[in-house]
């Protein structure tokens, strides 16, 4: 059985260099927030098992295809009346970039309770939801309450990563979903603006540490062990019922900010995987986020077990 299992939708990502409504070239690329940890816990090591669905054209071929050469179990259904979603990126910024989604009705949108059932039945030490599979569609929906209910029941421990996107739904929509999912999750993570997609916290009272801690105390009340927050470039810290850890970013040189959460949470799961303590999880989170952003692609920069020294282990990183 794997060590991770994370199921969800993968498209094809078309990536340009510059404005979209100039033209040009596109880059084909995967993209998928679970299928993007899945390669990051994979590189670092980890047996790794990802469920979905896609549809029966070249499109679906190729998610499959790359997920295979990365060494991830591939558990897919193809659904030859549906296409696969496919995405534009465009690079707006460095630091700033854009997604239009071509994914309502997708074959990847319709993954239902079947497919996760059947990718369950392996077991797999920790299940890696996001907030996104949530947001597809009701059957998607369905699928992801009832594998965190079932991982939960058995014992695993279930990851959950808010990534609230919001041009699939509305905060309010993910709130009312997200909130009964985070019961299940051993693991909450979150970037710090959607903590309050699944704790209520304290109303505008206090300042903005005072209101996550309010909304963290909140979730390890109702359960969860670990409370995960990214904060991008000012690092991430972990609150748990014995006290508040924080690291900083490891400092690099930003060209693509797209897929850091996904590497982050990657470098924090396989740390977890490898029985590290909450400071390890946070700095290979951290270290694994460092390279997604300082290298282009969702994640095609990220680092495998031996390469992670490359970036902050040494001070100028030439060795
Ligand atoms: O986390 C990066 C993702 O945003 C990207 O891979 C696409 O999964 C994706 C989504 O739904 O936005």
């Amino acid at each position: 059985s794997p060590d991770l299992l994370t199921f969800g939708e993968s498209m094809v990502s078309l990536r340009s260099a510059g404005p979209l409504c100039a033209g040009g070239s596109l880059g084909m690329h995967v993209a998928g927030a679970e299928s993007n940890v899945a390669v990051g816990v994979a590189r670092l090591g980890h047996r790794v098992g990802w469920a979905g669905v896609v549809g029966a054209d070249p499109h679906g071929e190729f998610i499959l295809r790359q997920l295979r050469s990365e060494g991830i179990g591939v558990q897919h259904r193809v659904d030859g009346s549906r296409s696969t979603g496919v995405m534009f990126l465009e690079q707006r910024t460095a630091d700033v970039t854009r997604a239009f989604y071509y994914r309502a009705g997708s074959a990847g949108s319709g993954l239902d309770r079947d497919d996760v059932d059947r990718a369950l039945q392996n077991g797999a030490r920790v299940l890696h939801l996001t907030g996104i599979t949530a947001a597809l569609s009701p059957e998607a929906r369905r699928a992801v309450e009832y594998a965190a209910a079932r991982a939960a029941g058995e014992g695993r421990e279930v990851s959950l990563d808010v990534n609230y996107r919001s041009k699939l739904w509305s905060r309010d929509e993910a709130r009312a979903v997200l909130t009964p999912i985070a019961r299940h999750a051993s693991i909450l993570i979150a970037s710090d603006d959607e903590l309050g997609l699944v704790a209520a916290g304290p109303g505008q009272s206090g300042g903005a540490d005072d209101a996550e801690s309010a909304m963290a105390a909140e979730l390890l009340d109702r359960g969860v062990r670990e409370v995960v927050v990214k904060r991008g470039a000012a690092g991430a810290g972990v609150h748990t019922a014995a006290g508040r850890w924080e690291t900083p970013a490891v400092p690099v040189t930003s060209i693509d900010t797209v897929g850091a959460g996904d590497a982050f949470t990657a470098g924090y799961l396989s740390a977890l995987l490898d029985g590290e303590d909450i400071a390890g999880r946070l700095q290979r989170g951290a270290l694994a986020g460092a390279f997604a952003v300082s290298t282009a692609g969702d994640w095609e920069g990220l680092p495998r077990r031996d390469e992670l020294m490359l970036l902050g282990a040494t001070p100028s990183g030439t060795t």
